[in-house]
């Protein structure tokens, strides 16, 4: 290296140990050299780069640590129109999921990204991009994994009864023409998280923690990336036909829920998923209907 670079091997030496210092993992063998380590995953553009699709049409930021990679991602998007850019953190310190409750991101274990689009067309076909979300997510980590994880309506990723991703979409509006002209899709995956704290341990899981397999987190936003780049066209959102997978991903089908909606709860029984990603129940006044927000919890014992 100290040849072809042509500089000193004490310079190699420093620019090894700084990279060290970083996170990569590199071994050194006496009068051979350097190797950066399969398993070293430090989240970087040239680590995603490589497993992106040629024609990807966003820039790509990445983070350390950012209090939200949703909160980042509407601030570079007030800078320019960044349609189809992600913003990617290593680790976020106010992680939001939905009602502003938080969602626990610590720094190496987890992905934490935000796809920004940019609306060009009516604005009810992208009512859908939650579930298009859910789907991507779910098809990056059977790609790396060939695991196969269930989809709580609407927004939650599970896997062998637990949480491994959750997904927060915002938007906003302009307020001249009404249209929505910002869509922010924020996905918290977690890759290898272990220790979670007391009020999750019982309801979070990591895609490795489980199955003991080792992922890398380039890839893993990379493959999201890809799988969202197809599934969120104007021409995919119209025809929905990833509903079809959402709804045999579906762990809620078939159950007994609970059904929360602002401070009004009721209990029902999911009966399908409808063509627009909504939740068809039967109430216990025997009335079915369809719920195109809200949320559900589980009832497991019954
Ligand atoms: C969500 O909300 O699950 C949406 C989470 C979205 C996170 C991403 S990370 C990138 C982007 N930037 C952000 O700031 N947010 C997005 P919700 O369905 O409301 O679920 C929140 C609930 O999930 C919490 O109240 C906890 O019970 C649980 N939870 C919190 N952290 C978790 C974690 N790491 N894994 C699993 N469950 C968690």
């Amino acid at each position: 290296m100290a040849f072809n670079f042509n500089v000193s091997r004490a310079a190699v030496n420093k620019a090894v140990n700084s990279l060290r210092e970083e996170g990569h993992l590199i071994e050194s063998v006496t009068k051979k050299g350097y190797r950066l380590l399969s398993e070293s995953d430090v989240l970087s553009v040239e680590g995603i780069l490589p497993y992106l699709r040629d024609d990807y049409r966003g820039n790509i930021y990445v983070f350390d640590t950012v209090e939200s990679t949703n909160k980042t991602a509407k601030e570079i998007a007030m800078e320019g129109n960044e349609d189809g850019s992600v913003i990617v953190a290593n680790g976020q310190t106010k992680g939001r999921g939905r009602q502003n409750r938080s969602f626990y991101s610590p720094k190496d274990t987890g992905v934490y990204m935000s796809y920004i689009l940019r609306p060009q067309d009516d604005a009810n076909i992208y009512n859908v991009v939650t579930v298009a979300a859910c789907i991507a997510v779910c098809r990056a980590i059977y790609k790396l994994t060939g695991i196969e994880c269930g989809i709580k309506w609407v927004n939650d990723i599970f896997l062998n009864g637990k949480k491994i991703c959750g997904i927060l979409t915002e938007g906003s509006f302009d307020l001249e023409n009404g249209r929505i002209n910002l869509v922010i899709i924020g996905i918290g995956i977690n890759v290898s998280t272990k220790d979670f704290p007391e009020d999750l341990e019982a309801v979070a899981g990591s895609i490795s923690n489980s199955n003991d397999v080792f992922v890398s987190r380039n890839r893993l936003v990379a493959e999201v990336l890809n799988e969202l780049q197809s599934l969120i066209t104007p021409e995919s959102l119209k025809e929905k036909k990833f509903i079809q997978e959402y709804r045999e991903m579906s762990i809620v089908v078939g159950r007994d829920v609970e059904i929360l909606v602002g401070e009004n709860r009721k209990k029902a029984h999911v009966i399908d998923i409808d063509d627009n990603g909504g939740l068809v129940v039967r109430c216990e006044d025997g009335k079915v209907e369809s719920l195109n927000y809200g949320e559900i919890s589980l009832r497991w014992n019954s």
